[in-house]
Parts: C-alpha cells; structure tokens; sequence
C-alpha cells in the first residue's frame, strides 16, 4: 500500500479507503456517463477533524482531492478527471441537528440528503426552500457547491438564498466554522456565500445552517399544452400575476413527452397532444383556483389537488432526465435566457441543432427562463455542439449555466459569461486559498496548456459581440 492511503486508512478508518476498481468507478463516473477518469482511492470521512487531517495528508504527498456529495451532479464536477486524485466522498457526514422553531433553522451535514432535509423540516411544520429531482441522493454539501437551483427556485430562490453559515475545510486543514445561525452578521467577506456555488474548488463543505420557510404546501397542479414556448412563457406570466403562491413553472415539449411515455409507459396526460407543455404548481386559495379559470389557455388543462394526482403530473417533467439517458449520453447544456428573448433563442436552437446533425430534448423551469437543451447524437467528447449552443445562449444576453454550474464541461467557456476581470478575480480567489491547487484541479478553470477559448470574449451587458 503507498504511504498516502496507509495515512488515510489511519485517519477514516481502513473500511473507509476504498481501492477497488469495481467500487471507485461509481465514484470516479458522472451521472450522465460523460465525465469519468479514476480514483486512486475514495475516501469516506465521518468527521470535520477527520476531513481536515484527510486533507493535510493529501497535500503534503501533493495529490488533489476531488469533494463529492451524492454525485448526481451533470457537468463532470464532482468525479477526478485523470488517475491521480482522491475523491472525497462526504456522503458520511450526516448531522442533522433538531430544527430550531424559534430562528426556523436547522443545521445539516454535509450528507444529509435534499429529501432527508425536507422530511426533517416538514416534520416541524417548515420547509426546507430546495427540492428537486435529485432529491433522494443529491446531498446538502453538493448542492451548495453547486448552488444548485431546481424546481423552487422562482419561489424561495437558489441554494445560496437558504444560506446563513457553513462548516468548512480550506486546503491547508483549517476548519471555518459558522453554524450559530445569526441572521444580523455583517462583519467582512461573507465566506458561506463565496463557498456557495464554489464547485469544491475552494473547500470541502462539512455542514450548513440553513434557514426554513413556513411549510406552505401546493394544492394545486396544472399542466397545460401550449402551441409554443412564447405562449408556455406567457401562460406562465399571467398565472403568477393572478396566483401570490405559484411554486413552480415548468416547461416541456413534445419530443420529452414522447420519451418519458415510451420510457415510463405513462398515459397521455391531456385528450390531445400539444406542441409544448406548462406544468404550474401552486400553494392556492380556492379564490385563486377561481381567478385561474378565466384563463382561456387552462381551459383544457389537467388539474390535480391532491397529492397522488399532483405526482401523476410532475412525472411527465420529472422523468425526463431518465429517460433521455435510457436513449444514449446526453450533451446537458443548462442555460438560462431572459424570458423576453426564450423565444428567439428557441427557434434558433433548432438551426444549431440541426447543423450538428443531432437531436435536441428541451425542457426546464420557464419561470426563471432556464432551459436544459438535452442534446443526444454527438459523441460524448465532441464538444462542438456545445460551444454552438452554449454561444447562442450568451448572444441572447443569457448564462451559460442557470443551476447545474461550470464544472470540467464549461470550464473552456467561462468566458462566455464571466467577463475577464471577473475570472482573474476568481482565479485570485482561488490561488489565495488554495495556492497549491489541490482542491478539484480542472473545475470552473482550464487547467493550464488546455483549449484555448473557442468564442469571442464576454461583453459587459450580458451580450456577446458578433
Ligand atoms: C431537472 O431540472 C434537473 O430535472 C436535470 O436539473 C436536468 O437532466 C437535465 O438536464
Ligand atoms: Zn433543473
């Protein structure tokens, strides 16, 4: 045994350095497929201390660490890219202290799952702001690393809005550590938050104190066809404005539909097919379900109020993401455009698409104008379409990530979105805290003496100059 997993296996525990090639390959593989290199061993750590000593071993024998939570991540951040690194996995860290009713807080480890963390929550009458679905493996230290968004972001915002402290171990051991849950802080750089969407890059997140929201459940789900997604952008306009509580707006199309079908066997969900679909979630009044009436687009709308009806809808959208993989390794492409502009991006999505000679599953939350265009066809390291698609959404003055982050897939494009005085200050950030690069080596940046930029620079303004 070499003396670096000698020393983890003194630090974790021997059970919990795992060498074998059969087990570290599902830590070492995305969960699309695409990104996959291999572990020298993963790790398991099941304290801070342990986390912070883990740490210090790997750096002093120079090896890079690569942190994972519950490795549903989509741009290849949370697996190594070659064979070198250890992956940390965090999937052990799994406080989950009682919830303070008086703040509405809680605090979490690293490890809690998202549909752990909710039930914990609902339990005390609140809710945690955070679903998505992942839910039942993505892990609270993922989704802050990733900041990840999902279905109720239009309501309560991203991961980093749930934010009030974290635990966390920079790359030279030292442990931060804010968990006191004080919402009247404001003394200096806010680390929680640059650690939030950080992608492992920074720190290893060992636990978070999150704030709660007042549990305010949905009771009603529709799911309207539309002839397109102007009209799904519009629907989903006029519904927020005659509905204070809507709680998701989601959006699919017919190529998805027929996918999720032939893949879950599910029924048509309405009498007739549709070009496009919007699935509305809401925790509504029976006035609001009265004022959504006159809404001529919900006229042939299927409606659900109670729990297993509302689950029968949310299938058609949230069995996407399965059933395109059963299809092949998908090209995930998050981006997000401003919803005055969703429909000229569309359409012109559909020339790039077809110039690639491949085919194109879009669907997404509509309510914060984030498309997933899923891309199947190109092979899995041809990045062409990529760079295609990911352009066409910075030319539309939107992001070419909404909620699923940079990681390795869209380290060669930051530029697209962040302007170059942006990244030299977070390539700052990073060798100040992590000056010998350790953590997560390839994520967010392009290593060096990699591809060079394929397209022209960010312009401030949100667009890119043709
Ligand atoms: C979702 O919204 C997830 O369901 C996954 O963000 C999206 O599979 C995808 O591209
Ligand atoms: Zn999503």
């Amino acid at each position: 045994m070499d003396a670096l997993l000698a020393e983890l296996a003194v630090i974790c525990g021997p059970e919990h350095v795992l060498t074998d090639p059969d087990v570290t390959a599902g830590y070492a593989t995305d969960w699309t497929r695409r990104f996959r290199g291999r572990a020298r061993c993963v790790i398991r750590p099941g304290h801070v201390d342990e986390v912070a000593r883990a740490l210090l071993a790997c750096g002093r024998h120079g090896v890079p660490v690569v942190p994972q939570g519950g490795n549903t991540g989509l741009v290849g951040g949370g697996v190594p890219a070659g064979e070198n690194a250890v992956v940390l996995s965090a999937r052990r860290l799994r406080r989950l202290d009682p919830v303070d009713a008086l703040s509405g807080q809680v605090t979490a480890g690293a490890g809690v799952t998202i549909a752990e963390l909710r039930a914990h929550a609902a339990g005390a009458g609140l809710e945690y702001g955070v679903d998505l679905a992942a839910r039942d493996s993505a892990t609270v230290g993922g989704t802050i690393a990733t900041n990840a968004g999902g279905i109720l972001t239009i309501r309560y915002g991203p991961t980093r809005a749930q934010l009030l402290g974290l635990e966390a171990v920079l790359g030279d051991g030292s442990v931060i550590s804010r968990l006191g849950g004080i919402q009247a802080d404001n003394t200096g750089y806010d680390l929680t938050q640059l650690l939030a969407g950080s992608e492992g890059t920074l720190a290893v997140i060992t636990a978070a104190r999150v704030r709660l929201w007042p549990a305010q459940p949905s009771t009603l789900t529709v799911l309207a066809g539309v002839p397109d997604i102007e009209a799904a952008a519009r629907l989903q306009a006029e519904i927020r404005a005659l509905v204070p509580a809507v709680r998701a707006a989601e959006y699919f199309e017919a190529a998805g539909l027929a996918l999720v079908r032939a893949h879950t066997g599910l029924p048509a969900p309405l009498a007739r097919d549709y070009p496009a679909y919007l699935l509305a979630d809401a925790a509504a009044s029976d006035d609001d379900a009265e004022r959504l009436a006159v809404l001529a687009q919900l006229q042939h709308a299927a409606v659900a109020m109670d729990a297993q009806a509302r689950a029968g809808l949310w299938a058609y959208r949230e069995r996407h993401t399965e059933s395109i993989s059963a299809q092949g390794i998908p090209h995930k492409l998050d981006v997000a455009v401003p919803l005055a502009r969703i429909a000229q991006f569309r359409a012109a999505l559909d020339s790039v698409i077809a110039k690639a000679d491949a085919r194109a599953v879009v669907f997404g939350h509509i309510g914060a104008g984030n498309l997933h265009v899923n891309v199947l066809g190109p092979a899995p390291d041809d990045d062409s379409v990529d760079d295609a698609v990911l352009r066409l959404a910075a030319e539309h003055g939107g992001s070419i990530s909404a909620e699923h982050g940079i990681g390795r897939a869209k380290a060669a494009v930051l530029h697209l979105s962040r302007s170059a005085a942006e990244i030299a200050a977070m390539r700052a950030v990073k060798s100040a805290l992590d000056p010998d690069g350790l953590l997560n080596p390839g994520v967010l940046f392009v290593p060096p003496g990699r591809r060079p930029p394929v397209t022209p620079p960010f312009s401030p303004g949100g667009t890119t100059p043709r």
